[in-house]
């Protein structure tokens, strides 16, 4: 046969078995106890939740050394060179601070070995006790990891902060677990020396060399009485006097890890060897092909389980990690000097993490230079898109085979550029990603993106979307060491005997499921609870329903349901993700409670459409504020609210009946929302108490 006939027609053979394929299969199957179905959902694969892929292997330090010894040549960690640190003054005057980095310089998996033993041996020659704790506090990178492996090979529990804790969090943290030795880079020694009055245990400083980091070790030798070493000292210290190591078991506990509750103080959630080696294997088994000349870019949080795991599983397999930063991604991040390299062009990662928000700006990014390009070039690039989005909705005559391999020479091969050309596989997780953003990635990056849903309290497990599942909008069926059940709420309306599909709260049990909160007896209570068949689950305070092929979709939170004063319930969220669709609204948060029979909300307002608005109608105005305040500005914009709320069927009482109009837009800075976007509805109910009192006032 002709060979160009068959990259024609084989794909489209090939597609539409695999499409029958793909919708008839069941990725979730009933777990069965006493032969009786339906007490749980699993992974397909799997009949018992996975707890380690190695044999042997029980522990996260006997997982590394593991690696170690079957790669010790191969590249383990990479870290760039920093070339020149750089002033720009932009045109309007303002300076930033650029970076010009160069290759990365790589740390074998042997070197790495050494480092950590030494790393390791120095903690002992440092002082630090067999039964106190250390913190990690400080941005993704190598130091991180040798640290915390060196912590491991001690059976020394690892406490980990988010870079971006407040004060008051952090000592609150620090002080709770007692941790008498810390580790940071320089802006967290800075936090740390600001706060040093309120940390009563902490005894010793490992700081990691920065550029210029002299002039807060001295500040911090001067104001406090803690021991202060360099991160390299302790290391060369450890090389020349080595200990043998005290290794732990699976039992012990490896990570507390703190993250910030909604409400109030963080809350430090325990995790031992077993939970998180658990998470790594089933990780494992769903990256396709994942192996030892896999490149991984590491660039998110570390004091976030989704990325600790991710490491840890790229170095059970013999994979390199370059270390990057969110600021210096891409050739155009804020930070990298113009003309230069970013992370991922210098890198060529094959495999990556992220956060929704960061996908989301990827998208934005190319969105927005393809239309400042316009022309041929926006018409080609909109056209190549629509021929692949048709072929990944299904359709025959939608772009396959070969007419897919043009498309991405001719147009997405420069996209691909973006994130290095080579990425094959993206994780995502933190919050949920759009459909939409879903679909231009998997589009203009050829690559599938995998979707996890987990939360710290599961140590990351719950479920996950496999690559090959093409749907949006859910978020697949058990990972391989979780099992999920849904139980009845019924003050929400949701029940496990609804049809066409069981809904209800959704729990997580499994070898993933982690010790419970550091020091807070009666909050774990609460929220982990022993069945009656002895099996340890998760409340996660999520609704969820199951489709029929056994993958998860989330619909509510608990939390945000709310009882008006005749009965009703209102379910903040899904009245806000309803509600955002009306073109005035930039944000929205909803407010209601039992004292009162209406919902209120407090809206950020979308400062083009309100402007488009007044001036079509002639309504004269300073500035934008001023135009939020004006009676008919909320008459329209609630207006446009009802009307939105009828077209998607909310009830009456559903739809808010007074608003707050506001100017100024919620960023990851004004501690409104998440960084990835979420909102905080204890902080902006806070910051806004008067005007929500007002509005049911007036
Ligand atoms: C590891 O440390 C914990 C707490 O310090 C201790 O209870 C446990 O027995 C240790 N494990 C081993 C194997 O020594
Ligand atoms: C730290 O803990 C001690 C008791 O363990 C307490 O007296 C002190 O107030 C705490 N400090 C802070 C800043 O929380
Ligand atoms: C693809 O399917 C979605 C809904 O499933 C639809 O909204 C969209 O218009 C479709 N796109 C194309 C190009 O067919
Ligand atoms: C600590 C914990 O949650 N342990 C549970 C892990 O999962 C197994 C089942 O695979 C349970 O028996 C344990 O109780």
């Amino acid at each position: 046969m002709n060979p160009y006939l068959l990259g024609i027609f084989a794909p489209i053979v090939m597609s539409i078995l695999f499409r029958n394929a793909k919708n008839g299969k069941k990725r979730g199957l009933p777990v069965e106890v006493d032969g009786e179905p339906g007490y749980a959902i699993r992974n397909y694969r799997f009949l018992k939740p996975v707890e380690s892929a190695w044999e042997g292997i029980t522990t996260l330090a006997e997982l590394f050394e593991q690696s170690c010894k079957l790669y010790p040549s191969k590249h383990l960690l990479g870290t760039r060179e920093l070339i020149a640190r750089e002033v720009e003054v932009s045109e309007d005057g303002r300076s930033f601070e650029k970076f010009h980095l160069g290759n990365y310089e790589w740390l074998s998996y042997g070197e790495a070995f050494e480092a950590v033993c030494g790393f390791s041996s120095g903690l002992v020659q440092l002082g630090h006790g067999k039964e106190e704790r250390v913190a990690i506090f400080a941005d993704t990178r190598a130091e991180w990891l040798i640290a915390l492996q060196g912590c491991f090979r001690r059976n020394i529990t690892v406490v980990t902060i988010y870079s971006s804790l407040g004060e008051e969090a952090l000592a609150y943290s620090l002080n709770e677990t007692e941790v008498s030795t810390v580790i940071c880079g320089r802006k967290e020694l800075k936090k740390l020396i600001d706060i040093n009055g309120q940390l009563d245990s902490v005894k010793r400083v490992i700081y990691i060399d920065d550029d210029g980091i002299s002039s807060e070790v001295s500040l911090a030798e001067r104001n406090t009485n803690w021991k202060v070493t360099s991160f390299a000292e302790v290391e060369k210290v450890g090389r020349e006097n080595p200990s043998d190591s005290d290794m732990p078991v699976s039992a012990d506990i490896a990570v507390i890890m703190y993250t910030s509750g909604s409400t109030g103080l963080p809350k430090g959630v325990m995790m031992n060897h077993r939970n998180v080696l658990a998470v790594v294997s089933a990780v494992m088994t769903i990256v396709p092909g994942l192996g030892s000349k896999d490149v991984y870019l590491a660039y998110l949080p570390l004091a976030h389980i989704l990325e600790l795991a991710a490491e840890n599983v790229v170095v059970a397999v013999g994979g390199s990690i370059g270390y990057g930063s969110p600021l210096t991604l891409t050739d155009t991040s804020n930070k990298i000097k113009r003309g230069t390299k970013g992370d991922a062009s210098q890198l060529g990662p094959t495999v990556m993490t992220a956060v929704p928000a960061i996908l989301d700006r990827v998208r934005d990014g190319v969105r927005k230079k393809v239309d400042a390009k316009g022309g041929l070039a926006k018409r080609l690039f909109d056209f190549a898109f629509g021929r692949r989005l048709s072929a990944m909705n299904g359709s025959w005559f939608g772009a396959w085979g070969l007419e897919k391999i043009l498309w991405n020479f001719l147009v997405f091969r420069k996209v691909r550029a973006i994130l290095g050309g080579r990425v094959r596989f993206l994780l995502s997780g933190g919050a949920p990603l759009s459909g939409d953003t879903q679909r231009f990635i998997n589009i203009c990056l050829g690559a599938p993106i995998g979707q996890g849903y987990g939360l710290t309290e599961t140590c990351a497990g719950g479920t996950f979307s496999e690559y090959d599942d093409m749907s949006v909008g859910r978020v697949g069926a058990p990972l391989p060491c979780s099992f999920i059940k849904l139980i009845d709420w019924a003050e929400g309306g949701y029940l496990t005997t609804d049809s066409p599909m069981p809904r209800g709260e959704i729990l997580v049990g499994g070898p993933n499921v982690t010790v419970g909160y550091f020091k807070n007896e009666e909050k774990t209570k609460e929220v982990y609870k022993v069945d009656e068949r002895g099996m340890r689950w998760f409340y996660t305070g999520d609704i969820g329903r199951f489709h029929s092929d056994g993958c998860l979709e989330i619909i509510d939170r608990k939390k945000d349901i709310v009882k008006l004063q005749h009965g009703e319930y209102v379910s903040l969220g899904k009245v806000e993700a309803a509600l955002s669709e009306c073109p005035y609204v930039d944000n929205i948060m909803m407010h209601a409670d039992p004292f009162h029979s209406y919902c209120v909300a407090i809206v950020v307002a979308s400062q083009h459409a309100l402007e488009d608005w007044a001036e079509k109608n002639g309504i004269t105005f300073t500035d934008f504020s001023e135009l939020c305040k004006k009676k008919e500005t909320l008459k329209e914009v609630l207006g446009s609210l009802m009307k939105v709320g009828k077209k998607v069927r909310l009830e009456k009482f559903e739809i808010p009946a007074k608003i707050k109009l506001l100017p100024n837009a919620w960023t990851p800075e004004s501690g409104l929302v998440t960084a990835a976007l979420k909102l905080k509805r204890e902080a902006i109910r806070k910051e806004f108490s008067e005007d929500l009192s007002k509005l049911y006032t007036s």
